[in-house]
């Protein structure tokens, strides 16, 4: 299972790296299954009905550190959107351009995950795949972003045989030119979650001050402004996967966004003129009183 501060990282930057975690006989294996290929799996299969008992892609979602991440991520018996074996010729293709693998997805309060399993050392001519930390929650439109070539702070996968990483479904990221003479393997699954995803992690450290640390953090291609809105998102995700309304990073600050009075007004205040007349009802539901005036707020400070 995943702490607070690694899923509080997962929000931040959209994915999470587990190296080496599938062991070197499965890698071996792999390189011979996924080059036969995999049958495709119907949109929406329960991953326990996805795959034969014994077949290498059950035994590697059993391996503890993957199965732990997926639990934390999307809960129980995600299902199957769908999966991919994606295989780089040497010399071969091209860049794949930049893009989220979703046309606009707004959903606040839910996301798919991809797992993305590399059999081999991937090493940098080999063309691993490159991804943007902290887009996720920007949303595009697919390959929108495929004009951006580079954008500082960008991740070309490095990463040792048996890396897993797991990918918000909103991510930026591509396939690089394979410009080594080894062929490139990656087998990908994406999940959509069946259960709600709330506090699905170890939750024994959410009061951990590094949790917000990490919700907080700056990417280097950020804009300013723009740039703040990727943490306000943050803080309406952790709303979310937490439960804890209230949650903000600086106050008020989302807490202010959420501002909906409700019907009438508040009864104290209200000019003489705009009272109902005599005989009229009351206002029907009086709003609660509005907090005091924020001393600071980060939109004041800049
Ligand atoms: O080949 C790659 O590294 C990435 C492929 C990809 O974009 C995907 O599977 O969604
Ligand atoms: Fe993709």
């Amino acid at each position: 299972m995943l702490s607070s501060v690694r899923m509080a990282r997962f929000v931040a930057r959209g994915s999470l790296r587990l190296d080496a975690v599938v062991p070197d006989e499965m890698n071996a294996e792999a390189l011979r299954v996924l080059a036969r290929g995999m049958a495709p799996v119907p949109y929406g299969t329960p991953v326990s009905q996805a795959y034969a008992q014994g077949s290498f892609a059950q035994r590697l979602l059993e391996l503890p550190q993957v199965a732990g991440a997926l639990y934390s991520l999307v809960g129980g018996e995600p299902a199957i959107d769908h999966h991919a074996v994606h295989i780089r010729e040497p010399h071969g293709g091209e860049a794949q351009p930049l893009h989220a693998d979703a046309i606009i997805d707004v959903r606040q309060d839910a996301f798919d995950v991809q797992l993305m399993y590399y059999p081999q050392d991937v090493t940098l001519e080999m063309g691993g795949t490159l991804s943007v930390p902290g887009s996720h929650l920007r949303r595009t439109n697919e390959t929108d972003t495929g004009r951006y070539q580079n954008l500082r702070g960008q991740d070309r996968l490095v990463c040792p045989a048996g890396t897993v990483v797991f990918l918000h479904h909103g991510l930026w990221h591509g396939g690089r030119r394979n410009d080594s003479d080894t062929v490139r393997y990656m087998f990908k699954i994406r999940f959509a979650p069946r259960e709600r995803q709330r506090l699905l992690w170890d939750t024994a450290d959410l009061h951990d001050p590094r949790v917000r640390t990490e919700l907080d953090a700056q990417f280097p291609w950020y804009e300013q402004a723009a740039g703040r809105l990727e943490r306000y998102n943050r803080v309406l995700l952790w709303r979310e996967l937490t439960g804890d309304a209230a949650f903000d990073l600086v106050d008020p600050w989302v807490t202010r966004v959420t501002n909906r009075p409700a019907a009438g007004r508040p009864a104290a205040g209200r000019p003489a003129a705009g009272r109902p007349a005599a005989g009229r009802p009351a206002v029907e539901n009086p709003a609660p009183a509005t907090a005091p005036a924020p001393a600071r707020s980060e939109e004041d400070a800049a």
